[in-house]
């Protein structure tokens, strides 16, 4: 397991329906303070699409987006470049306290290769995005992927890294396996979360 993990840090870089139970439990599994819009965590190895899809589900929800890898980038939460993973060692205490107010808000969508150091109270549903082997290594290839980082990236797919990780992360029931091969499955993904998010209410507290 530990070295799938580290695999990832190389890359530095048919759901129609959605039962009853599932929607309860995510609206249930809200953090202390009430937020009236959900947070949603868009997770998958590398090139799975989380990107693209954020973005366009951001815009038909009108959420924020937020993809760490950018957010490190420009904000600078990072402690160095690791030139023998090819990535920013990303500071993961910083992270999450610059996102922790717009977390407590809520109407996140956060975007990563990654979702086990996020705190779990965070997220109210978990997006893992999976893309068939083959799609996936030509569009690693097509981003330049190559040697040990572009077999270490299609491994993380085909032992579903993600998917376990989310689901040892978080509540089984709010971690949602989407297949992202085409973009047919885009746009079925993006109208099924958007669905998911206006339906979404908060949690009834208790006194
Ligand atoms: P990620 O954010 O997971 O690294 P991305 O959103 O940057 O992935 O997408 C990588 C490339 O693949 C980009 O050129 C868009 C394309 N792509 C993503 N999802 C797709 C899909 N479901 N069908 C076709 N192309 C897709």
């Amino acid at each position: 397991m530990a070295s799938r993990r580290a695999a990832l840090f190389l890359c530095s870089v048919p759901l129609l329906f959605l039962s009853q139970s599932m929607t309860e439990s995510a609206q249930n599994g809200g953090g202390a303070k009430r937020r009236l819009r959900p947070n949603v965590l868009v997770t998958g190895t590398p090139g799975t699409g989380k990107t693209t899809m954020s973005s366009l589900l951001a815009d038909a929800t009108a959420m924020r987006h937020f993809n760490i890898g950018d957010l490190v980038r420009e904000k600078g939460l990072h402690d160095g470049w690791d030139d023998e993973l090819d990535c920013h060692v990303i500071n993961e205490d910083m992270v999450c306290d610059e996102l922790e107010d717009s977390m407590e808000e809520g109407g996140n969508i956060v975007d990563y290769h990654g979702c086990e150091f996020f705190p779990e109270r965070w997220f109210d549903l978990v997006v893992v995005l999976q893309t068939d082997n083959s799609v996936l290594h030509d569009r690693l290839t097509s981003r330049g992927y190559m040697g040990a980082k572009l077999t270490n990236n299609i491994e993380c797919e085909i032992f579903q890294v993600l998917l376990e990780e989310a689901r040892e992360s978080y509540a089984s029931e709010i971690v949602m396996p989407l297949q992202s091969n085409n973009v047919e499955d885009i746009s079925r993904n993006v109208a099924t979360l958007t669905e998911w998010i206006n339906n979404w209410r908060p949690p009834v507290q208790s006194n």
